[in-house]
């Protein structure tokens, strides 16, 4: 009777580790995310101020800032290390604008496959401390896909945090 009790629990112990793995297996990691202050995949040209403050609505402990510049020769770079060729979404978070003076037409670029594939021009005065999604791109194994933004605006760029979210290898409808 005991040897029946006992492989009986040997049974249940079993199901139950291959039940987590189960569970393990199934939490995929699908978001990527590069926020300023990661140690890879950011990366900035020109000249950059650290926003602590950032109106309270910035991803992570603070973001940067560039002054306003005609020439935009202010350049910052989100260039993820992707898992997989499929579609992604690609969203932006900048932060608040507490002294009112970032750029209503600041330029994001798109790049898939290192050529830059879409440009928005985005209005940093509103919808800032959220994800906002740019589109469903499809990228390339690796790191050839990025966002890339710039100070060439009407006011201060903002450089804050970019995700990569993998929808699937086939077209989303
Ligand atoms: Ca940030």
């Amino acid at each position: 009777m005991k040897k029946v009790l006992l492989v009986g629990l040997l049974v249940c112990l079993f199901a139950g580790s291959i039940a987590v793995m189960a569970a393990e297996k199934a939490k995929e990691v699908t978001e990527f995310i590069i926020d300023n202050s990661s140690k890879e995949g950011f990366v900035t040209k020109g000249q950059w101020m650290t926003d602590e403050g950032q109106g309270g609505q910035g991803f992570g402990t603070d973001s940067l800032w560039a002054m306003v510049n005609p020439k935009g020769s202010d350049i910052a770079w989100w260039r993820p290390n992707l898992p997989k060729e499929g579609y992604y979404d690609v969203s932006i978070w900048y932060c608040g604008d507490p002294n009112n003076d970032h750029a209503t037409n600041a330029l994001f670029i798109v790049a898939v496959n290192d050529k830059e594939t879409k440009v928005f021009v985005i209005d940093l005065k509103k919808d800032f401390g959220k994800w906002n999604s740019l589109g469903v791109f499809k990228c390339k194994k690796g790191d050839k896909a990025y966002v890339s933004t710039n100070s060439g605006g009407n006011g201060n760029g903002i450089a804050d945090a970019v995700k990569f979210t993998f929808l699937g290898t086939k077209k989303p409808k």
